[in-house]
Protein backbone atom coordinates (compact mmCIF):
# COMPACT_ATOMS: atom_id res chain seq x y z
CA UNK A 1 0.00 0.00 0.00
CA UNK A 2 1.40 3.50 -0.86
CA UNK A 3 2.20 5.89 1.60
CA UNK A 4 -0.91 8.08 0.57
CA UNK A 5 -3.21 5.88 0.22
CA UNK A 6 -2.16 4.90 3.66
CA UNK A 7 -2.32 8.66 4.87
CA UNK A 8 -6.00 9.02 3.41
CA UNK A 9 -6.98 6.29 5.23
CA UNK A 10 -5.81 6.84 8.45
CA UNK A 11 -7.22 10.69 8.33
CA UNK A 12 -10.61 9.48 7.35
CA UNK A 13 -9.74 7.76 11.20
CA UNK A 14 -8.44 10.42 12.87
CA UNK A 15 -5.08 8.04 13.26
CA UNK A 16 -2.67 9.93 10.53
CA UNK A 17 -0.27 10.92 13.69
CA UNK A 18 0.95 7.07 13.34
CA UNK A 19 2.85 8.03 10.52
CA UNK A 20 4.33 10.89 11.76
CA UNK A 21 7.75 9.51 11.12
CA UNK A 22 7.60 8.26 8.20
CA UNK A 23 10.60 9.45 6.15
CA UNK A 24 12.65 8.84 9.31
CA UNK A 25 12.17 5.29 8.90
CA UNK A 26 13.89 2.63 7.02
CA UNK A 27 12.36 0.52 4.49
CA UNK A 28 11.80 -2.67 7.06
CA UNK A 29 10.81 -0.46 9.58
CA UNK A 30 8.02 1.05 7.11
CA UNK A 31 6.67 -2.28 6.38
CA UNK A 32 6.57 -3.42 9.80
CA UNK A 33 4.74 -0.58 10.70
CA UNK A 34 2.27 -1.12 7.72
CA UNK A 35 2.20 -4.41 8.83
CA UNK A 36 0.90 -3.50 12.77
CA UNK A 37 -1.63 -0.89 11.08
CA UNK A 38 -2.94 -3.50 9.20
CA UNK A 39 -3.79 -5.89 12.36
CA UNK A 40 -6.17 -2.97 14.10
CA UNK A 41 -9.81 -2.98 13.92
CA UNK A 42 -9.86 0.58 14.11
CA UNK A 43 -13.61 0.96 14.17
CA UNK A 44 -13.96 -1.50 17.53
CA UNK A 45 -11.30 0.95 19.21
CA UNK A 46 -12.74 3.79 18.37
CA UNK A 47 -16.05 2.64 19.85
CA UNK A 48 -14.19 1.30 22.94
CA UNK A 49 -12.75 4.77 23.53
CA UNK A 50 -15.94 6.52 22.78
CA UNK A 51 -17.32 4.14 25.88
CA UNK A 52 -14.69 4.77 28.17
CA UNK A 53 -16.62 6.21 30.85
CA UNK A 54 -18.98 3.79 30.89
CA UNK A 55 -18.15 2.00 33.86
CA UNK A 56 -18.46 -1.26 32.20
CA UNK A 57 -22.21 -2.38 33.44
CA UNK A 58 -21.01 -3.60 36.76
CA UNK A 59 -23.35 -0.68 38.61
CA UNK A 60 -26.33 -1.68 36.63
CA UNK A 61 -25.89 -5.63 37.33
CA UNK A 62 -25.32 -4.61 40.92
CA UNK A 63 -28.66 -3.32 41.72
CA UNK A 64 -29.67 -7.19 40.67
CA UNK A 65 -26.91 -8.73 42.30
CA UNK A 66 -27.66 -11.60 44.70
CA UNK A 67 -24.82 -13.80 46.61
CA UNK A 68 -24.39 -16.73 45.23
CA UNK A 69 -25.36 -20.49 46.04
CA UNK A 70 -21.92 -22.42 46.62
CA UNK A 71 -20.29 -26.29 47.21
CA UNK A 72 -18.27 -25.41 50.26
CA UNK A 73 -15.49 -28.41 49.71
CA UNK A 74 -15.16 -28.43 53.67
CA UNK A 75 -18.73 -28.79 54.87
CA UNK A 76 -19.47 -31.86 52.84
CA UNK A 77 -20.00 -35.63 54.35
CA UNK A 78 -16.86 -38.18 53.69
CA UNK A 79 -19.02 -39.82 51.30
CA UNK A 80 -20.07 -37.23 49.18
CA UNK A 81 -16.14 -35.94 49.27
CA UNK A 82 -15.32 -39.53 48.03
CA UNK A 83 -17.88 -39.50 45.42
CA UNK A 84 -16.38 -36.15 43.88
CA UNK A 85 -12.89 -37.29 43.95
CA UNK A 86 -13.74 -40.28 42.18
CA UNK A 87 -15.43 -38.60 39.30
CA UNK A 88 -12.84 -36.67 38.80
CA UNK A 89 -10.24 -39.08 39.32
CA UNK A 90 -12.20 -41.17 36.33
CA UNK A 91 -12.05 -38.26 33.99
CA UNK A 92 -7.84 -37.64 34.59
CA UNK A 93 -7.13 -41.19 34.44
CA UNK A 94 -9.25 -41.52 31.00
CA UNK A 95 -7.30 -38.93 29.46
CA UNK A 96 -9.75 -35.99 29.17
CA UNK A 97 -8.50 -33.28 31.53
CA UNK A 98 -5.93 -30.66 30.48
CA UNK A 99 -4.65 -27.91 32.12
CA UNK A 100 -3.95 -24.34 31.01
CA UNK A 101 -1.84 -21.64 32.93
CA UNK A 102 -2.37 -18.18 31.83
CA UNK A 103 1.22 -15.77 32.33
CA UNK A 104 1.16 -13.33 29.77
CA UNK A 105 0.89 -10.23 32.45
CA UNK A 106 3.97 -7.91 33.18
CA UNK A 107 3.75 -8.38 36.44
CA UNK A 108 4.57 -4.94 37.10
CA UNK A 109 3.56 -4.68 40.61
CA UNK A 110 6.19 -6.89 41.54
CA UNK A 111 9.04 -4.91 39.96
CA UNK A 112 10.20 -8.37 38.68
CA UNK A 113 11.97 -7.74 35.14
CA UNK A 114 11.35 -10.98 34.01
CA UNK A 115 8.12 -13.55 33.54
CA UNK A 116 6.47 -13.97 36.97
CA UNK A 117 6.48 -17.39 36.42
CA UNK A 118 10.30 -17.40 36.78
CA UNK A 119 10.40 -15.77 39.99
CA UNK A 120 12.05 -17.97 42.80
CA UNK A 121 9.24 -18.89 45.77
CA UNK A 122 9.93 -21.83 47.49
CA UNK A 123 10.58 -21.08 50.62
CA UNK A 124 13.78 -23.35 51.07
CA UNK A 125 14.47 -24.97 47.37
CA UNK A 126 13.89 -21.44 45.81
CA UNK A 127 12.08 -22.66 42.62
CA UNK A 128 10.67 -20.92 40.65
CA UNK A 129 6.56 -20.35 40.37
CA UNK A 130 6.76 -22.18 36.80
CA UNK A 131 8.77 -25.24 38.16
CA UNK A 132 6.24 -25.44 40.79
CA UNK A 133 2.84 -25.70 38.89
CA UNK A 134 4.74 -28.15 36.25
CA UNK A 135 6.32 -30.56 39.42
CA UNK A 136 2.26 -30.47 40.47
CA UNK A 137 0.70 -31.53 36.72
CA UNK A 138 3.83 -34.40 36.51
CA UNK A 139 2.71 -35.36 39.91
CA UNK A 140 -0.90 -35.80 38.96
CA UNK A 141 -0.31 -37.34 35.80
CA UNK A 142 2.06 -39.89 37.52
CA UNK A 143 -1.12 -40.58 39.81
CA UNK A 144 -3.08 -41.09 37.62
CA UNK A 145 -1.19 -42.98 34.87
CA UNK A 146 -1.99 -39.63 32.22
CA UNK A 147 -0.75 -37.65 30.02
CA UNK A 148 -2.43 -34.26 31.26
CA UNK A 149 -1.12 -31.54 28.51
CA UNK A 150 -0.47 -28.35 30.00
CA UNK A 151 -1.42 -25.41 27.62
CA UNK A 152 1.08 -22.59 28.71
CA UNK A 153 -0.22 -18.57 27.60
CA UNK A 154 2.23 -16.21 27.20
CA UNK A 155 1.90 -12.66 25.90
CA UNK A 156 4.47 -10.66 23.31
CA UNK A 157 6.01 -9.48 26.80
CA UNK A 158 6.82 -13.04 28.40
CA UNK A 159 6.60 -15.07 25.18
CA UNK A 160 10.37 -15.80 24.37
CA UNK A 161 11.68 -15.57 27.93
CA UNK A 162 9.27 -17.95 28.85
CA UNK A 163 9.91 -20.52 26.17
CA UNK A 164 13.38 -20.30 26.70
CA UNK A 165 12.87 -21.07 29.81
CA UNK A 166 10.98 -24.43 29.54
CA UNK A 167 13.94 -25.55 26.79
CA UNK A 168 16.39 -25.11 29.50
CA UNK A 169 15.03 -26.84 31.94
CA UNK A 170 14.00 -29.69 29.84
CA UNK A 171 10.05 -28.48 30.61
CA UNK A 172 11.13 -29.45 34.68
CA UNK A 173 9.86 -33.12 33.49
CA UNK A 174 6.53 -32.40 31.12
CA UNK A 175 7.23 -34.51 28.44
CA UNK A 176 7.30 -32.45 24.74
CA UNK A 177 4.48 -33.33 23.10
CA UNK A 178 2.59 -32.59 26.63
CA UNK A 179 3.78 -28.57 26.67
CA UNK A 180 2.04 -26.53 24.30
CA UNK A 181 2.73 -22.73 24.85
CA UNK A 182 1.04 -20.14 23.07
CA UNK A 183 0.95 -16.27 22.92
CA UNK A 184 -2.23 -14.44 22.96
CA UNK A 185 -3.31 -11.13 21.04
CA UNK A 186 -2.28 -7.71 21.77
CA UNK A 187 -4.64 -4.49 21.47
CA UNK A 188 -3.06 -0.61 20.90
CA UNK A 189 -2.90 1.35 24.02
CA UNK A 190 -4.61 4.84 23.09
CA UNK A 191 -4.63 8.10 24.70
CA UNK A 192 -6.94 9.00 27.08
CA UNK A 193 -8.41 12.09 25.84
CA UNK A 194 -8.20 12.04 22.20
CA UNK A 195 -8.19 8.59 21.30
CA UNK A 196 -5.47 8.46 19.53
CA UNK A 197 -3.46 5.46 19.07
CA UNK A 198 0.04 5.53 20.80
CA UNK A 199 3.27 5.20 19.50
CA UNK A 200 5.90 3.45 21.77
CA UNK A 201 8.55 4.29 19.61
CA UNK A 202 8.59 6.09 16.37
CA UNK A 203 7.90 2.97 14.35
CA UNK A 204 6.18 0.80 16.61
CA UNK A 205 2.67 1.52 18.27
CA UNK A 206 1.85 1.15 21.99
CA UNK A 207 0.57 -2.44 22.28
CA UNK A 208 -0.48 -4.32 25.52
CA UNK A 209 -1.58 -8.08 26.01
CA UNK A 210 -5.77 -8.45 25.05
CA UNK A 211 -6.12 -9.81 28.52
CA UNK A 212 -6.53 -13.18 29.38
CA UNK A 213 -9.83 -13.47 27.69
CA UNK A 214 -8.40 -13.42 24.65
CA UNK A 215 -7.32 -17.58 25.63
CA UNK A 216 -9.32 -18.54 23.26
CA UNK A 217 -8.59 -17.06 19.94
CA UNK A 218 -5.27 -17.94 21.17
CA UNK A 219 -5.93 -21.37 21.55
CA UNK A 220 -7.72 -21.85 18.09
CA UNK A 221 -4.85 -19.80 16.84
CA UNK A 222 -1.68 -21.57 18.15
CA UNK A 223 -3.34 -24.78 17.37
CA UNK A 224 -4.43 -25.65 20.99
CA UNK A 225 -8.16 -26.52 20.30
CA UNK A 226 -7.07 -28.93 17.71
CA UNK A 227 -4.84 -30.72 20.03
CA UNK A 228 -7.19 -31.34 22.28
CA UNK A 229 -9.73 -32.23 20.12
CA UNK A 230 -7.05 -35.02 18.70
CA UNK A 231 -6.39 -35.82 22.56
CA UNK A 232 -10.09 -36.14 23.46
CA UNK A 233 -9.81 -33.52 26.19
CA UNK A 234 -13.00 -32.39 27.75
CA UNK A 235 -12.08 -29.83 30.58
CA UNK A 236 -9.61 -27.64 31.09
CA UNK A 237 -8.26 -26.92 34.48
CA UNK A 238 -7.44 -23.30 34.38
CA UNK A 239 -5.16 -21.31 36.88
CA UNK A 240 -3.22 -18.04 37.12
CA UNK A 241 0.61 -17.94 37.40
CA UNK A 242 1.07 -16.48 40.53
CA UNK A 243 -0.52 -18.51 43.34
CA UNK A 244 1.75 -21.36 44.17
CA UNK A 245 -1.02 -22.84 46.58
CA UNK A 246 -2.93 -23.66 43.70
CA UNK A 247 -4.13 -27.35 44.06
CA UNK A 248 -3.68 -28.16 39.40
CA UNK A 249 -6.56 -30.64 38.73
CA UNK A 250 -8.17 -31.23 41.43
CA UNK A 251 -10.02 -33.78 41.62
CA UNK A 252 -12.77 -33.13 43.79
CA UNK A 253 -13.50 -29.85 41.94
CA UNK A 254 -13.64 -31.87 38.56
CA UNK A 255 -15.79 -34.12 39.94
CA UNK A 256 -18.35 -31.31 41.38
CA UNK A 257 -17.93 -30.00 37.53
CA UNK A 258 -18.91 -32.79 36.23
CA UNK A 259 -21.60 -33.50 38.39
CA UNK A 260 -23.10 -30.42 37.64
CA UNK A 261 -22.76 -30.91 34.13
CA UNK A 262 -21.44 -27.53 34.29
CA UNK A 263 -19.20 -25.75 31.48
CA UNK A 264 -17.56 -23.53 33.68
CA UNK A 265 -16.99 -23.96 37.62
CA UNK A 266 -15.14 -21.38 39.50
CA UNK A 267 -13.45 -21.68 43.24
CA UNK A 268 -14.05 -18.59 45.41
CA UNK A 269 -12.56 -18.09 48.58
CA UNK A 270 -14.74 -16.10 51.70
CA UNK A 271 -13.17 -12.29 51.18
CA UNK A 272 -11.13 -11.72 53.99
CA UNK A 273 -11.85 -7.86 53.68
CA UNK A 274 -14.55 -6.23 51.59
CA UNK A 275 -11.96 -4.52 49.32
CA UNK A 276 -9.89 -7.44 48.75
CA UNK A 277 -8.70 -7.22 45.14
CA UNK A 278 -10.23 -10.48 44.04
CA UNK A 279 -13.13 -10.71 41.85
CA UNK A 280 -16.71 -10.98 42.98
CA UNK A 281 -19.17 -14.26 42.13
CA UNK A 282 -22.92 -13.31 42.13
CA UNK A 283 -25.83 -13.85 41.06
CA UNK A 284 -27.50 -11.52 38.42
CA UNK A 285 -30.88 -12.80 37.22
CA UNK A 286 -30.14 -16.75 37.68
CA UNK A 287 -26.70 -16.29 35.95
CA UNK A 288 -23.41 -16.54 37.76
CA UNK A 289 -20.75 -13.85 36.87
CA UNK A 290 -18.17 -12.23 38.34
CA UNK A 291 -18.25 -8.12 39.18
CA UNK A 292 -14.07 -7.21 39.31
CA UNK A 293 -13.01 -5.45 42.14
CA UNK A 294 -11.84 -2.41 40.91
CA UNK A 295 -15.81 -2.55 39.13
CA UNK A 296 -17.19 -2.34 42.48
CA UNK A 297 -17.74 0.64 44.48
CA UNK A 298 -16.95 0.05 48.14
CA UNK A 299 -20.03 0.93 49.11
CA UNK A 300 -21.00 -2.07 47.76
CA UNK A 301 -18.13 -4.17 48.51
CA UNK A 302 -18.62 -3.14 52.26
CA UNK A 303 -22.54 -4.08 52.96
CA UNK A 304 -23.26 -6.58 55.21
CA UNK A 305 -26.06 -9.00 55.94
CA UNK A 306 -27.91 -8.55 59.12
CA UNK A 307 -25.49 -11.54 60.90
CA UNK A 308 -22.64 -8.99 59.99
CA UNK A 309 -21.22 -11.19 57.00
CA UNK A 310 -20.04 -9.95 53.82
CA UNK A 311 -23.17 -9.61 51.04
CA UNK A 312 -20.83 -10.27 48.19
CA UNK A 313 -18.64 -12.46 50.03
CA UNK A 314 -17.58 -14.76 47.37
CA UNK A 315 -13.80 -14.05 45.49
CA UNK A 316 -12.90 -15.70 42.70
CA UNK A 317 -9.27 -16.23 43.08
CA UNK A 318 -9.73 -16.88 39.05
CA UNK A 319 -9.11 -20.84 39.53
CA UNK A 320 -11.64 -22.52 36.94
CA UNK A 321 -12.65 -25.81 35.25
CA UNK A 322 -13.83 -24.61 31.59
CA UNK A 323 -15.30 -26.97 29.28
CA UNK A 324 -13.53 -27.08 26.15
CA UNK A 325 -16.49 -27.02 24.19
CA UNK A 326 -17.45 -23.22 25.69
CA UNK A 327 -14.20 -22.54 24.45
CA UNK A 328 -14.56 -23.92 20.42
CA UNK A 329 -17.92 -22.69 20.35
CA UNK A 330 -16.71 -18.80 21.23
CA UNK A 331 -13.22 -18.86 19.74
CA UNK A 332 -13.51 -17.46 16.72
CA UNK A 333 -16.58 -15.09 17.47
CA UNK A 334 -15.24 -11.37 18.23
CA UNK A 335 -18.00 -10.32 20.44
CA UNK A 336 -18.20 -13.31 22.58
CA UNK A 337 -16.63 -11.34 25.89
CA UNK A 338 -16.79 -7.62 26.43
CA UNK A 339 -13.85 -4.91 26.78
CA UNK A 340 -12.90 -3.77 30.15
CA UNK A 341 -11.09 -0.42 30.25
CA UNK A 342 -8.10 0.12 31.96
CA UNK A 343 -6.29 3.37 32.27
CA UNK A 344 -2.67 3.28 32.84
CA UNK A 345 0.56 5.32 32.61
CA UNK A 346 1.90 4.70 28.96
CA UNK A 347 4.75 5.65 28.05
CA UNK A 348 5.26 6.75 24.21
CA UNK A 349 6.61 9.03 21.96
CA UNK A 350 4.44 12.24 21.31
CA UNK A 351 3.90 12.81 17.39
CA UNK A 352 4.55 16.34 16.99
CA UNK A 353 7.31 16.96 19.24
CA UNK A 354 9.20 13.50 18.98
CA UNK A 355 10.12 13.49 22.46
CA UNK A 356 9.31 10.35 24.34
CA UNK A 357 7.02 10.78 27.33
CA UNK A 358 7.46 8.97 30.56
CA UNK A 359 3.81 9.87 32.04
CA UNK A 360 3.63 9.30 36.20
CA UNK A 361 -0.10 9.33 35.98
CA UNK A 362 -2.66 7.72 33.75
CA UNK A 363 -2.65 9.01 30.33
CA UNK A 364 -4.16 6.23 28.34
CA UNK A 365 -6.89 3.41 28.09
CA UNK A 366 -5.96 -0.30 27.53
CA UNK A 367 -8.49 -2.12 26.29
CA UNK A 368 -8.77 -6.10 28.03
CA UNK A 369 -10.56 -9.54 28.00
CA UNK A 370 -11.70 -11.57 31.17
CA UNK A 371 -12.14 -14.77 30.70
CA UNK A 372 -14.37 -14.97 33.75
CA UNK A 373 -16.68 -12.99 31.63
CA UNK A 374 -17.57 -16.70 29.86
CA UNK A 375 -19.62 -17.39 33.16
CA UNK A 376 -23.00 -16.09 32.17
CA UNK A 377 -22.89 -17.56 28.57
CA UNK A 378 -21.98 -21.04 30.22
CA UNK A 379 -24.34 -23.79 31.13
CA UNK A 380 -24.98 -25.00 34.22
CA UNK A 381 -22.00 -22.98 35.62
CA UNK A 382 -21.09 -23.44 39.05
CA UNK A 383 -18.92 -22.11 42.46
CA UNK A 384 -16.87 -24.54 44.84
CA UNK A 385 -15.94 -22.86 48.18
CA UNK A 386 -12.43 -23.46 49.35
CA UNK A 387 -10.65 -22.29 52.75
CA UNK A 388 -7.60 -20.05 51.31
CA UNK A 389 -4.97 -21.67 53.55
CA UNK A 390 -4.99 -24.56 51.38
CA UNK A 391 -5.75 -22.97 47.72
CA UNK A 392 -4.77 -18.98 47.97
CA UNK A 393 -1.14 -17.33 48.43
CA UNK A 394 -0.94 -14.98 45.32
CA UNK A 395 2.53 -13.54 44.18
CA UNK A 396 1.23 -9.65 43.44
CA UNK A 397 3.62 -7.04 45.27
CA UNK A 398 7.23 -6.50 45.53
CA UNK A 399 8.73 -6.74 49.40
CA UNK A 400 7.56 -4.02 51.76
CA UNK A 401 4.28 -3.83 50.33
CA UNK A 402 1.24 -4.37 52.94
CA UNK A 403 0.08 -7.67 50.98
CA UNK A 404 0.97 -10.79 48.52
CA UNK A 405 4.80 -10.11 48.74
CA UNK A 406 7.29 -13.32 48.35
CA UNK A 407 7.87 -13.30 52.36
CA UNK A 408 3.82 -13.29 52.45
CA UNK A 409 3.56 -15.97 50.03
CA UNK A 410 6.40 -18.16 51.31
CA UNK A 411 5.40 -18.51 54.66
CA UNK A 412 1.58 -19.18 53.62
CA UNK A 413 3.09 -22.37 51.70
CA UNK A 414 5.41 -23.44 54.95
CA UNK A 415 2.17 -22.80 57.03
CA UNK A 416 0.02 -25.01 54.18
CA UNK A 417 3.12 -27.61 54.43
CA UNK A 418 3.12 -27.37 58.35
CA UNK A 419 -0.65 -28.53 58.36
CA UNK A 420 0.50 -31.28 56.44
CA UNK A 421 2.60 -32.35 58.60
CA UNK A 422 0.78 -32.21 61.78
CA UNK A 423 -2.52 -34.02 60.07
CA UNK A 424 -0.14 -36.98 58.87
CA UNK A 425 1.00 -37.30 62.57
CA UNK A 426 4.53 -35.21 62.87
CA UNK A 427 5.17 -32.98 66.12
CA UNK A 428 6.50 -29.78 63.91
CA UNK A 429 8.22 -26.43 65.14
CA UNK A 430 5.41 -23.18 65.91
CA UNK A 431 7.46 -21.14 62.97
CA UNK A 432 9.40 -23.99 61.57
CA UNK A 433 10.38 -23.35 57.64
CA UNK A 434 9.09 -26.27 55.88
CA UNK A 435 8.62 -27.36 52.31
CA UNK A 436 7.10 -30.07 50.34
CA UNK A 437 8.16 -30.70 47.07
CA UNK A 438 5.18 -31.73 44.94
CA UNK A 439 6.83 -34.66 43.65
CA UNK A 440 7.48 -35.82 47.12
CA UNK A 441 3.85 -35.32 47.82
CA UNK A 442 0.77 -33.62 46.24
CA UNK A 443 -1.29 -33.40 49.71
CA UNK A 444 -1.32 -34.22 53.13
CA UNK A 445 -2.77 -37.95 52.70
CA UNK A 446 0.06 -38.61 50.43
CA UNK A 447 2.55 -37.39 52.54
CA UNK A 448 1.17 -39.42 55.31
CA UNK A 449 1.73 -42.38 53.78
CA UNK A 450 5.54 -41.52 53.35
CA UNK A 451 6.34 -40.38 56.57
CA UNK A 452 8.07 -42.18 58.88
CA UNK A 453 6.47 -42.55 62.06
CA UNK A 454 7.47 -39.80 65.06
CA UNK A 455 8.95 -37.54 62.62
CA UNK A 456 9.78 -34.45 64.56
CA UNK A 457 10.80 -30.66 62.51
CA UNK A 458 12.32 -28.36 64.58
CA UNK A 459 14.79 -26.56 61.89
CA UNK A 460 14.32 -25.85 58.19
CA UNK A 461 13.43 -29.12 56.39
CA UNK A 462 12.85 -29.49 52.48
CA UNK A 463 10.82 -33.08 51.57
CA UNK A 464 12.33 -33.66 48.23
CA UNK A 465 11.15 -35.78 45.31
CA UNK A 466 13.90 -38.57 45.77
CA UNK A 467 14.13 -38.87 49.27
CA UNK A 468 12.61 -38.31 52.76
CA UNK A 469 13.60 -34.90 54.57
CA UNK A 470 16.53 -33.15 54.30
CA UNK A 471 17.49 -30.57 57.11
CA UNK A 472 18.90 -27.08 55.71
C1 LIG B 1 -6.84 -11.38 39.08
C2 LIG B 1 -8.35 -11.45 38.84
C3 LIG B 1 -9.08 -11.24 40.17
C4 LIG B 1 -8.65 -12.27 41.17
C5 LIG B 1 -7.13 -12.24 41.34
C6 LIG B 1 -6.65 -13.37 42.20
C7 LIG B 1 -8.53 -10.58 36.60
C8 LIG B 1 -8.99 -9.48 35.74
N1 LIG B 1 -8.70 -10.42 37.91
O1 LIG B 1 -6.55 -10.06 39.49
O2 LIG B 1 -10.47 -11.32 39.96
O3 LIG B 1 -9.09 -13.53 40.78
O4 LIG B 1 -6.45 -12.34 40.06
O5 LIG B 1 -5.27 -13.35 42.32
O6 LIG B 1 -8.07 -11.58 36.17
N2 LIG B 1 -2.74 -12.44 32.34
C9 LIG B 1 -2.52 -12.89 31.06
N3 LIG B 1 -2.76 -12.03 30.05
C10 LIG B 1 -3.21 -10.76 30.24
C11 LIG B 1 -3.45 -10.32 31.55
C12 LIG B 1 -3.19 -11.18 32.60
O7 LIG B 1 -2.12 -14.03 30.85
O8 LIG B 1 -3.41 -10.06 29.24
C13 LIG B 1 -2.51 -13.37 33.46
C14 LIG B 1 -1.36 -12.97 34.36
O9 LIG B 1 -0.15 -13.49 33.89
C15 LIG B 1 -1.80 -13.60 35.68
C16 LIG B 1 -3.31 -13.50 35.62
O10 LIG B 1 -3.66 -13.37 34.27
O11 LIG B 1 -1.46 -14.97 35.73
C17 LIG B 1 -3.93 -12.39 36.46
O12 LIG B 1 -3.46 -11.15 36.11
P1 LIG B 1 -3.26 -9.99 37.18
O13 LIG B 1 -2.27 -10.40 38.20
O14 LIG B 1 -3.04 -8.74 36.45
O15 LIG B 1 -4.71 -9.94 37.84
P2 LIG B 1 -5.20 -9.27 39.20
O16 LIG B 1 -4.26 -9.51 40.29
O17 LIG B 1 -5.59 -7.86 38.96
Amino acid sequence: MSKERLHADLSALGQEHLLAFWESLGGDERRSLIAQIERIDFAMISRLHAERERRSDALELLSRAEPPPAIRLDGLTAAEKIAARRRGDEAIRAGRVGAVLVAGGQGTRLGFDRPKGMYPIGPLSGKTLFQLHVEKLVAAARRHGARIPLYLMTSPATHEATSEFFAEHERFGLPAEDLLIFCQGTMPAVDAESGRILLEDRGRIALGPDGHGGMSAALLAGGALDDMRRRGIEHLFYFQVDNPLVEICSPEMIGHHLAADSELTTQVVAKQDPLERVGNVVLVDGRLRVIEYSDLPDEAARRRNPDGALRFWAGSIAVHVIAAELLRRTADSAEALPFHVARKAVPHVDHISGRRIEPDAPNAVKFERFIFDFMPQARNAIVVEVDRRRAFAPLKNASGAEQDTPEMVREQMAALYRDWLRRAGAEVGEKATVEISPLFALDAEELADKLPPDTRIVEPTYFRSDCGPHRR
